[in-house]
Parts: structure tokens; sequence; C-alpha cells
């Protein structure tokens, strides 16, 4: 098959949800462009926001820090060490790396040394990823308020963002609908978050990932075995085969239709958590009563 582009070379990924067959060349340049303007439509980014990369040393936040910096964005990294033997390690190393490339800062927020307890420590009353997931959305959101970021950007693609929409609806979960987007506005104690890659596939990353030469760790955390997000993922995927576009229309209709959902939320009343002050409906919030004690402070 040749580019659609520059009708010369032979392509090397055909965007099937598009018809558009890409070459080497040209493949780069279309994913920056579709980036800018995923982030043009839904209001994602400003040219003078101060942005902090969650990055965990995978392909799709390293893309999503490397593209941000191309296209000339102000973006830092913070990378979170969950204090998993070996994979944590490696993971960071990843990190370091790009930050040196990219010549950005990178912040690192070591669990065990802020709580005394790193994932696989925590006796889980919930599972070790929805532990863990809790914890990197409080870390995200305190690092960014702490150090002067008014905005966290995550690497979910569509994949991650479909998986998660069929999950929810598996368990008719309406009030939840109404929290996923690609642009969780700012609210009293909590910065914006966005997903400038959510209509991304994982494959489409991937292959950018892969001709940019971006050096991630290519190996799943341990405990991602078994999740049930791969087999939505594995679904969605036989159903795309068939049906090329169906995940872009699955999740486009779904930020079309958002707001149908949002009076599902129960929406409570925030206030400070009398351990870390960080905003939560209870006294103490999830991440302290989980973690521990972790004073008010700047870190
Ligand atoms: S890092 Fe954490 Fe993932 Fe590992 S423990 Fe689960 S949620 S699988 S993205
Ligand atoms: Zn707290």
């Amino acid at each position: 098959m040749i580019c659609r582009k520059c009708k010369k070379r032979k392509a090397v990924i055909n965007i099937k949800a598009y018809r558009l067959p890409l070459c080497d060349e040209c493949y780069p340049g279309w994913f920056i462009e579709r980036t800018k303007k995923v982030i043009k439509e839904f209001s994602l980014l400003k040219k003078e926001d101060r942005i902090l990369t969650a990055v965990s040393g995978g392909k799709d936040s390293l893309s999503l820090w490397h593209t941000l910096c191309k296209i000339g964005y102000n973006a830092d990294g913070l990378y979170i060490h969950l204090g998993i033997e070996g994979y944590s390690e490696r993971s960071l190393e990843k990190c370091r790396i790009a930050s040196e490339k990219l010549n950005r800062r990178l912040i690192v927020y070591n669990l065990k040394e802020k709580t005394g307890k790193s994932i696989p420590e925590i006796k889980d009353l919930r599972s070790k990823c929805s532990t863990c997931g809790l914890a990197k959305r409080y870390i995200m959101n305190r690092t960014a308020l702490e150090e002067g970021y008014n905005v966290v950007a995550t690497g979910h693609n569509l994949d991650d963002e479909c998986a998660s929409l069929l999950s929810t609806a598996l368990r008719w979960d309406l009030g939840y609908f109404g929290r996923q987007d690609i642009n969780l506005p700012e609210m009293k104690g909590f910065v914006r978050k966005v997903k400038p890659f959510a209509f991304f596939s994982e494959k489409e990353v991937l292959t950018f990932a892969l001709l940019q030469r971006i050096d991630y760790l290519d190996e799943e955390c341990p405990y991602a075995e078994g999740a049930t997000s791969i087999l939505y993922k594995e679904v969605l995927n036989i159903i795309e085969n068939r049906s090329p576009g169906t995940k872009i229309r699955f999740y486009r209709e779904f930020l079309l239709k958002k707001k149908e959902f949002e009076k599902f939320r129960e929406l409570e009343e925030l206030r400070e958590c009398s351990i870390c002050g960080q905003l939560t409906t209870r006294e103490i919030c999830a991440f302290c009563k989980t973690f521990g004690k972790l004073e008010n402070r700047s870190y």
C-alpha cells in the first residue's frame, strides 16, 4: 500500500478509521497535527499553561510528553515511584532519559519515602490497581497544586477510554459516566486534567513511539496481568476489526452525550481532609486513610 500523503513511499500504517495509509516519514507529522486538532477542538491546553505530564516510562505517556514539548508547550514530567521491585526502577530510568533528552524537569514522587508504604506493601481492601489509581490521582493533583502547575496531562489513549466506558456501561454506573472526560475542568482544590491522546488507538501511539525512537519501557506492570480492562480492550478490538471506526464513534458520541449523565452524579460537599488538607467528601481523605499520615507540608 502506498502512502496517501506523499504518494511515493510504502505505508507503514493504515489508519482504518480514516482509510488513511501513511509512510514512516509522513506519519509522525500527521500524528502531531492530529494532536493539535484534538487540543483545539476540546480546548484542552493554552499556550500559557504550565503542564505537568504524568509519565510512567511507557510508550503513551512518554510519547505525550515528547509531543507536547515538540508542539511548544511548557510541559514538565511527574513520575510516581510505586515501589514495585525492578519495574519501578526500570520505568524511572526511561523517564530520566526522556527528561534529559527533552531538557525538561522531572519530578519524582517516591511513595515509600513519602508515606512509608509502597504499592506492594499495601494491605488492600480494594484491588491493587484501584488503590494505585487512587494514589496516582491524589499525587498528581497535589503535586500540581504545590508546584504551581495549572493542568495535568495524562497519556490515556482511545483503547483506555473505550475500555473504561465499556466497564462503566456493564455496571450501569451512570454517575461514573459523568466523571469521565477528555477535559476535566478545574474546580476549587483540583487542577484541570486533560487527555490529548484520547482519540489515538494504542497501535497509533505505538507506531509514533517507534518511528520517533522514543526510549520507553516495553514491559507491563506485574499487577496488570489479568486486569479486566485487558479483556475489554480485546473485545473492542474484535468489534473494531469487523467495523473500523467503532471505537472513535463510541467515544465521540459519549463526549457529545456526556452532559446527560451529570445529573446522576452525587455531588457531595467538599471539605478539607483533617490530615493533609486536600479537599475530600469525608473527614479523612481516601489517600490518608490508605497510606496513613502525610502531613500538610510541601515536598
Ligand atoms: S501501575 Fe498501578 Fe497500573 Fe500497576 S498497580 Fe495496577 S494501576 S497495573 S496503570
Ligand atoms: Zn488527606
